[in-house]
């Protein structure tokens, strides 16, 4: 792959971000963070519930320092799109080995929500899985070896299997540059991770250059799993672009549809992006601008999907979709 330039991409007209957004700021979260994004979202027990990204610690005139740190929130909501923001973290883990626990996706597999996250450790970054009956504790089940993060589980096992996407970063193999793919593992118990096979490339994907990898949570339907993936093109002429000295990536959002019995094959991927950093909040005022992060994904009864992104790496935003729609982007015109 050459170091080609991207260059401009559009949203397609099926999302439609929701007109209150941000729906969860920083100011709406009493703690303080500087930051709140990268959310997981799943309904559970009757509601909704929203475990977000804070980014806390050194703010000096709106900036973050860069060694700032991390910890988890917890909102519940009714509808879906007004939160009630719990007034302590849910999670934060810092010891003499890790650092801090971010990005967390939600999913809800029999009567309990399991949780992946990022963990940063002095010795590596590694993907994680818990479980929580009631987000006050969260019994840790299994750590990945570096380097590997964005860990997506299915809600449902597969073939006697629990299935996970994932995308480790490999700098060696891939000549110093982040290329990073995306893979998928199989497990018999959620502690045990094998079978691991490669599900998409960055070179797969027109619109990235840098690298790809899971989004939210695959969602169920009568055509296949339906997923979003992130999709990451680097272009050094940005510069700097949001709060940090430098920042020259942009995070759009995929889409694809594998099959239902043997998610290693997909079906279909729409061959445009689904959507791209474009609204005030996703392209400017934030510490990473031109970053859209999609974390969690719910399909409504009615056929709508909601669909949870972290904008410009700063708040926190909401778009909607119909099925049908993200479904034929993936089936018609669609590559594989
Ligand atoms: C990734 C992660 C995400 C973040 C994204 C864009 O490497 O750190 O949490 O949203 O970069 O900054």
């Amino acid at each position: 792959m050459s170091d080609f330039i991207i260059g401009s991409l559009f949203s397609s007209p099926v999302i439609t971000r929701h007109s209150g957004n941000p729906i969860l700021s920083p100011g709406d979260v009493p703690y303080g963070p500087a930051m709140v994004f990268n959310a997981g979202v799943a309904k559970f027990k009757g509601r909704y519930v929203m475990v977000f990204r804070n980014d806390y610690g050194d703010v000096r005139q709106g900036k973050v320092a860069p060694h700032h740190t991390t910890n988890l929130g917890l909102a519940f909501s009714d509808d879906g799109i007004t939160w009630e923001v719990q007034p302590q973290p849910c999670w934060s883990w810092h010891d003499e080995e890790v650092i801090r626990v971010y990005d967390p996706r939600l999913t809800v597999i029999g009567e309990q929500c399991y949780i992946c996250f990022a963990v940063d450790t002095k010795h590596g970054l590694r993907g994680g899985i818990a479980v929580t009956e009631d987000f006050s504790s969260f019994e840790v089940l299994s750590l990945s070896l570096p380097d590997n993060r964005n860990m997506v589980l299915f809600p449902e096992k597969i073939r006697g299997k629990y299935m996970r996407l994932e995308r480790p970063m490999p700098v060696y193999s891939r000549n110093g540059k982040d290329r990073f793919d995306m893979w998928m593992s199989d497990s018999p118990d959620l502690k045990y991770w094998g079978n691991s096979k490669l599900l998409l490339t960055v070179e797969d994907v027109a619109y990235a250059n840098d690298k790809v990898g899971p989004g939210a949570p695959p969602i169920k339907t009568d055509k296949g799993w339906l997923t979003l993936f992130h999709a990451v093109d680097l272009d050094p002429s940005r510069g700097k672009n949001g709060w940090e000295d430098s920042w020259k990536k942009r995070y759009t959002a995929g889409i694809m549809l594998l099959d239902l019995a043997d998610p290693s094959r997909i079906i279909g991927r729409a061959e445009s992006p689904l959507f791209v950093p474009e609204a005030p909040y996703e392209i400017s005022g934030g510490f990473r601008n031109d970053v859209i992060f999609p974390g969690g994904m719910i399909l409504e009864d009615s056929g709508e999907v909601k669909i949870y992104y972290g904008a410009a790496d700063t708040v926190e935003c909401l778009a909607t979709a119909h099925v049908e729609d993200l479904l034929r982007l993936c089936l018609e015109r669609a590559v594989k």
